[in-house]
């Protein structure tokens, strides 16, 4: 359900911007003939010429849809260029995508705050940018507005006739509000971080820029290709008028269709005729005032700052005659998935330090016979352990478990007509220095743990599977039909394992306070540590699983009682050290905000002359006993 974020930072300058049809630009950039061309991309499938994914502007402009096969393209538009999807172990590989997306974040994010919300959009936060460009060179004394920014479309700008100038005069009004100044300064901001997209990638795209997320989104595709549209708050009123509910994210679904059917709301606007209290009665609480803001164009969401994926999942579809009928053709399709998947993970966490901590194995299937026909396969996870053959093994565990529930105890024939696995819960590893690496290192390794049965857990429920809105929902996903990526989310209720996340990465947030904090520190990213140190054998393969998880409640149940049980801990085994075994440069290895503390210690400690039994930090922290 929508959370409501009353802004309360009015004056905001946010852009969403979006590729153009933007498979097909990464193809047409591979094979320049194709530009201009009308042109296609297809998914792998030899069925009736492939599903098309991605239309470029002069096919659309002969009809051909995205929603069509290729041989219908073909029919419309005969000169159509159809390109293939890359393929790799027999599915979609959208790596080239990835990464042509990756170049486009990496100059966008140069002017501020940047979210990437999908393989091939993202949000800009350009408030400060703006702003700095209002007091510095404000568009009224500029000589010369980019001739891009002058082609913007400015939402309420009356007359097409002379538009350049209408929109030029729109940009250099010294008595225009503020907030309208902003937004000059951020379309022009705009127009260039466009500009420098096209030199450097050679990618076309589009923007909209406005007070907030939801208006620069809703007006990123309003003028496409290769435009942008400003939207001043003067033009919400009436763009929200006339905007079919169904448009807007989040009412695409029975949210939406209950506005049409129930409250005869039609448009966006439709629900100002609702107090809030009567939103509020209708939907609940959050949902109503959500309602109710986005009905006046109001919504707070920040700009995340984040332009990696929140997860990653592939997945493939076997429709109709192609779906899998036999344990051994799942486990052959997942092991396939899996290799991706692992390839995927491993390659983040070189690149970015980033480790995922949970696998979660999503399924469509039907049974033959009509019992229960409504009944989904269930979603299951496990904690992710690295290793391809590990990934593979766990997933069938996840599968099989899956489809136990599935039949209940009616043993059927079963077909499976989608797979997909994601990796989620993806956590940055402490990058700054070689110990965290050191510590991060026996984390990672201790972490692997088995996927017991014990380990498997219901995930969130199953039904977007293969469902092109969201499969594995803002991810860096990789479906057969939907290969749509998203990148970031926290817009929605939070998960039962987002809470664990929120409130384990609460707990690692306390490292700097009070005393102990280093102890918290390295607890925090390797528990597994203690537990090797105290009982070597608790990782043994019976309960290695279940210590995981362990570690996971007990930061569920209450996010102090590790750091509780930590401090007990430092009772036990007090930190002893000699300082002047301690080498400086040790020091400055640890993250910076322990070093402080570290130094501190050792000073009261060398004031104290004091020379216990034990030695460094490493020797502290070593998983070894006899250290
Ligand atoms: P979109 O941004 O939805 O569309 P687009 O970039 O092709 O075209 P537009 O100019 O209208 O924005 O999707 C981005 C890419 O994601 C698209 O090029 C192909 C891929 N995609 C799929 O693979 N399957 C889908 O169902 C959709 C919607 C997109």
């Amino acid at each position: 359900m929508p959370i409501p974020r009353p802004d309360l930072q009015g004056d905001r300058v946010i852009a969403h911007v979006d590729m153009d049809c933007f498979y097909v630009q990464v193809e047409q950039r591979k094979q320049p003939k194709l530009r201009g061309l009308p042109t296609a991309v297809v998914q792998y499938n030899d069925w009736k010429g492939g599903a098309l994914i991605a239309v470029s502007y002069e096919a659309r402009k002969f009809g051909v849809k995205r929603s069509m096969r290729g041989a219908e393209a073909e029919m419309v538009c005969p000169n159509i260029q159809l390109v293939q999807v890359p393929v790799a172990r027999g599915k979609a590989d959208l790596n080239a995508y990835r990464s042509a997306g990756s170049e486009v974040v990496s100059i966008l994010s140069t002017k501020g705050r940047c979210e990437r919300a999908s393989i091939d959009e993202v949000y800009l936060d350009l408030t400060d940018a703006a702003e700095s460009m209002l007091l510095e060179t404000p568009p009224e004394a500029l000589e010369d507005i980019d001739e891009e920014a002058l082609k913007s479309h400015v939402l309420g700008l009356s007359g097409d006739e002379d538009r350049e100038k209408n929109v030029q005069r729109w940009f250099i009004r010294s008595d225009a509000i503020h907030q309208d100044k902003l937004l000059a300064c951020g379309a022009i901001i705009v127009a260039h971080l466009r500009g420098e997209v096209l030199k450097e990638t050679e990618f076309t795209c589009s923007a909209g820029i406005a007070h907030n997320k939801m208006l620069a989104k809703l007006a990123s595709g309003m003028h496409k290709p290769a435009q942008q549209t400003i939207v001043p708050s003067s033009a919400v009123k009436d763009l929200l008028a006339s905007l079919p509910v169904k448009k807007m994210k989040q009412l695409g679904g029975k949210l939406g269709s209950s506005l049409q059917n129930d409250l005869g709301v039609n448009t966006v606007g439709d629900l100002l005729k609702f107090s809030e209290e009567k939103l509020q009665e209708r939907y609940g609480f959050n949902t109503g005032t959500w309602l109710w803001n986005i009905a006046r164009g109001i919504s707070g969401d920040e700009v995340k700052g984040r332009v990696l994926p929140k997860s990653h999942g592939c997945g493939k579809t076997f429709p109709g005659p192609r779906a899998l009928k036999t344990a051994a053709a799942v486990e052959s399709w997942l092991n396939q998935l899996c290799e991706e998947l692992s390839e995927r993970i491993q390659l983040d966490m070189d690149q970015n330090k980033r480790v995922a901590h949970t696998l979660t194995l999503h399924a469509r299937a039907f049974k033959s016979s009509d019992v229960e026909p409504h009944k989904k396969f269930p979603s299951k996870s496990c904690p992710l352990r690295y290793g391809i053959n590990k990934i593979q093994e766990d997933a069938k565990k996840l599968f099989d478990t899956g489809l136990r529930e599935f039949l209940g105890s009616h043993s059927n024939a079963w077909r499976v007509t989608s797979l997909a696995i994601s990796a989620g819960k993806i956590l940055d590893t402490p990058r700054t220095s070689s110990i965290s690496r050191f510590f991060q290192g026996k984390s990672l390794s201790s972490a692997i743990s088995d996927a017991s049965n014990d380990d498997i857990q219901d995930d969130a429920p199953s039904s977007s599977i293969g469902c092109k809105e969201n499969i594995v929902p803002e991810s860096d996903n990789d479906e057969e039909v939907f290969a749509h990526g998203k990148y970031v989310k926290e817009d929605d209720a939070p998960s039962k394992d987002r809470k664990i996340d929120v409130l384990c990465t609460q707990s690692r947030k306390q490292k700097d306070k009070g005393n102990g904090s280093i102890l918290k520190f390295f607890s925090g990213t390797n528990t597994s540590t203690k537990h090797a140190s105290n009982a070597p054998s608790s990782w043994s393969e019976s309960h290695k699983g279940q210590d995981q998880r362990d570690h996971q409640e007990e930061c569920l149940v209450d996010g102090h009682s590790r750091l509780g049980k930590i401090s007990n801990q430092q009772r036990d085994d007090s930190w002893n050290f000699n300082a002047e075994d301690i080498d400086p440069s040790v020091i400055d290895e640890l993250p910076q905000e322990i070093q402080r503390e570290v130094r501190g210690w050792i000073c009261s400690s060398k004031r104290a002359k004091t020379t216990k039994r034990g030695s460094s930090i490493f020797h502290y922290f070593s998983t070894d006993d006899n250290a």
